[in-house]
């Protein structure tokens, strides 16, 4: 459904061009930076890596303004869930979204219970004004600042951008809402981020707002052990609000991952769904993806996706950041199909569904790739199911 048609390469800035051989994670500071000048990557490649943000360092005492910014967010177990209304929403946290982008503007989440612009938080979650979202970086109801949000604004517009017969047209589009969590390569670490962003988002759900799944196109190795309970618990806590995560897979050139402390996406939990990605003809793993047959469920097409960047734009941009959201997106079309479905269960049929390739057996726990049509038909047999039990 979406359009990969070809741009000029001309087109396309510098700073989409990685020096880095993708086997080696880019430095952080590097990743972190879409303005960082590369030079030496093949120049008609348009790759971006998956983001790490900064790690956690363990010293630093978190400003208290930021602190204070999230305190008053309630915390899961004593919340209780209020009837979810409107359609499927999916959480991008990224860098943030350009939610003025003509192809994202109407497939924009809205705050009913924020008023726009009044300096104030009117919904008492602790942040000013958050009507599309909030910047966890800045503490702030703008999610349209900080480092990524050009990659922030790519991914959205692979789920939800209009079908409007400009630029491109994503994979839930009219279906899905976009909810942005941006900044998240800015202030505190990732992990510290990470945390804060699903406390938002779990607050939100569980005053009605149908956020169905967190979009996670960012990752990065933790191999210390506090670091990795901290990981788990916050996916728990999203497991918790019945929210689903689709994670991205590294880009290591066709490394393996199975052992590596990968997080979130390597988490063992229901609702975590992990993607690699499949080269622009759908027919073999890309060969910046990595893979791991007992850590990556499933591969979707990554390669040369057209979609959204500020500033009223449109690039073609390659990473397994651009294959995730093709299966967040078909996530929230299955919820649309069934509100009914669980996190989980929606994650099993995604899995289910996929088409067998054989240039998958061994590298991912399905051997296949992401198949919307069958993924959709087994959401539409669900409701006959629940219809016919009833
Ligand atoms: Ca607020
Ligand atoms: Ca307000
Ligand atoms: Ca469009």
């Amino acid at each position: 459904m979406t359009t990969l048609s070809k741009i000029s390469t001309s087109s396309l800035p510098s700073s989409r061009v990685r020096t880095e051989a993708p086997a080696a994670r880019a430095p952080v500071e590097a990743s972190r930076a879409p303005t960082a000048k590369a030079a030496g990557f093949d120049a008609r490649s348009n790759f971006v890596d998956r983001p790490t943000g900064r790690r956690p360092s363990g010293t630093e005492t978190p400003p208290a303004a930021l602190l204070s910014k999230t305190a008053s967010l309630k915390s899961v177990a004593d919340s209780k869930q209020a009837p979810l209304s409107g359609p499927p929403v999916v959480a991008v946290f990224d860098g943030g979204v350009d939610w003025n982008h003509t192809d994202l503007k109407d497939a924009m989440w809205t705050n009913p219970w924020e008023v726009a612009g009044d300096g104030l938080d009117n919904d008492g979650n602790g942040i000013e004004d958050d009507i599309h979202g909030f910047n966890v970086g800045f503490g702030s109801g703008d999610p349209m600042r900080g480092e990524g949000t050009d990659h922030g604004t790519h991914v959205a517009g692979i789920i939800a951008a209009a079908d409007n017969g400009q630029g491109n047209t994503g994979v839930a589009a009219g279906k899905a809402q976009i909810l942005s969590v941006g900044g998240i390569y800015d202030g505190e670490d990732l992990l510290t981020n990470f945390e804060r962003s699903v406390d938002y988002v779990v607050d939100l759900k569980n005053k009605g707002a149908n956020i169905r799944a967190v979009n996670a196109s960012f990752g990065d190795e933790y191999r210390d052990a506090a670091s990795q309970k901290r990981w788990k618990d916050a996916v728990q806590k999203l497991a918790d609000a019945d929210i689903l995560l689709v994670a991205a897979t590294a880009n290591g050139n066709g490394s393996n991952m199975n052992n590596v402390k990968d997080f979130p996406a390597n988490l063992d939990l229901p609702n975590v769904l992990t993607v690699a990605s499949m080269d622009k003809r759908n027919d073999k793993l890309a060969r910046y993806s990595s893979h791991g047959d007992k850590v990556v469920e499933m591969a979707a097409v990554g390669e040369d996706v057209l979609s959204t960047v500020p500033g009223g734009d449109w690039e073609e941009m390659s990473g397994t950041s651009m294959a995730t959201p093709r299966v967040a997106a078909t996530a929230a079309l299955m919820f649309a199909e069934n509100p009914k479905l669980t996190a989980a269960e929606v994650r099993d049929m995604l899995v289910a569904t996929t088409e067998k390739d054989p240039d998958l057996k061994g590298k991912v726990s399905s051997s296949g790739k992401l198949d919307i049509d069958a993924a959709l038909a087994a959401a539409r047999a669900s409701v006959g199911r629940v219809a016919q039990a009833a």
